[in-house]
């Protein structure tokens, strides 16, 4: 039987931390084996904000490094960088002159990050999602993980899709591009802040004790758990709406000891704080430990990922010059003469 295709990504937006790795790339890995998965840097995405030139290009090529690291297998996915392949920007284009400006403006992340950026909005933050649309539909997946925070573009991708190309373009009702259904991630995969439970756990958030990044060395793990914000109770809980840090660092210890939540809350339910916090800066050194090895030996041979990022490439292009293809004849734009 065929097997569904997946697609996802990242932003190199800065280095990966527990959030991405528990929300996000975990699940790719487990996807992998039963699935057709592409997973791609969205360097494209992370231009839309201001980007320091030479950490952008670091960012990128050591994202790609730690999907591998963290347990993406190049024989069985696809790794490639977005800006490598120019089909996204092109049908991001066609898009563009088809999408209802309507439809955007009730975007709510780019309300949210528009927040952020002050006076300095760029069209592209605000044209975010229909880049998002492009890079899902080029690959005509079946599902596309998502977050809660990602469900509306996925929704604006799947409405642009149906009601823009194939109704508007697809002959005897063919469907030029494929309406992708969520993939809802595992429930509880959301990462928060160290400093405060109620936001999530971000790679630009400016205080870098609010995350552990992937790379982060044994003795500063330590020093950002201790430092982490609690509460004056004794006793670590699930959804005490009233204790956010002690539901996010519980649910932390739960996924990475592979325990249920009913089991890590028989086990933390009457430890204080002090005890608590050695043991999961002791568990997310062990967990990390595998992943930064792997992860400096691909950083120590170049050759060898860029390879992996080459091959990942041609099959991306392979795929969506078809896709682009099929729409430029659809709505008129001729061949190369
Ligand atoms: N805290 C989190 N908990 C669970 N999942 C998370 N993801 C991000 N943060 C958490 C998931 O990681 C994937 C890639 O995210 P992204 O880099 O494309 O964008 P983001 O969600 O905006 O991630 P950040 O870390 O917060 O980056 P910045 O600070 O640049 O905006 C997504 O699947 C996301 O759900």
């Amino acid at each position: 039987m065929k097997q569904k295709r997946v697609l996802s990504g990242v932003q190199p937006t800065g280095a990966l931390h527990l959030g991405n790795w528990l929300g996000a790339i975990k699940n790719w890995v487990d996807l992998q084996h039963q699935h057709d998965t592409f997973f791609c840097v969205v360097d494209l995405h992370a231009i839309t904000v201001p980007q320091d030139v030479k950490t952008l290009s670091e960012n990128t090529l050591s994202t790609a490094a730690m999907y591998i690291a963290c347990g993406i297998d190049p024989k069985k996915s696809s790794i490639f960088i977005q800006s490598h392949i120019s089909a996204h920007c092109e049908l991001c284009w066609i898009l563009n002159c088809l999408t209802p400006i309507n439809w955007m403006e009730r975007m709510i992340q780019f309300k949210e990050k528009a927040l952020k950026q002050g006076d300095n909005v760029s069209i592209g933050l605000f044209d975010y999602p229909v880049l998002m649309a492009a890079d899902i539909l080029l690959y005509q997946p079946d599902l596309v993980p998502v977050g809660e925070d990602q469900k509306q573009h996925l929704e604006l991708a799947r409405n642009i899709a149906q009601q823009r190309i194939n109704s508007r373009f697809g002959k005897d009702k063919e469907n030029l591009l494929k309406i992708p259904d969520a993939l809802i991630m595992k429930q509880g995969a959301k990462v928060m802040s160290l400093n405060d439970g109620r936001n999530k756990m971000s790679k630009s958030d400016p205080n870098a004790n609010s995350r552990i990044t992937l790379l982060d060395p044994p003795d500063l793990i330590l020093k950002k758990i201790k430092k982490a914000k609690t509460d004056q109770f004794i006793g670590l809980e699930f959804n005490n709406p009233d204790r956010p840090e002690a539901d996010n660092l519980l649910n932390i210890y739960s996924i990475l000891s592979n325990k249920s939540k009913e089991a890590s809350y028989e086990e933390c339910k009457e430890m204080g704080w002090g005890m608590f916090k050695p043991l999961l800066a002791e568990l997310v050194i062990d967990s990390l430990k595998p992943i930064q090895s792997q992860y400096k030996e691909l950083m120590d041979d170049k050759e060898g990922l860029g390879n992996i990022i080459k091959s990942g490439n041609e099959k991306a292009n392979e795929i969506s010059s078809l896709t682009l293809q099929k729409i430029k004849d659809a709505i008129g734009l001729i061949n190369k003469l």
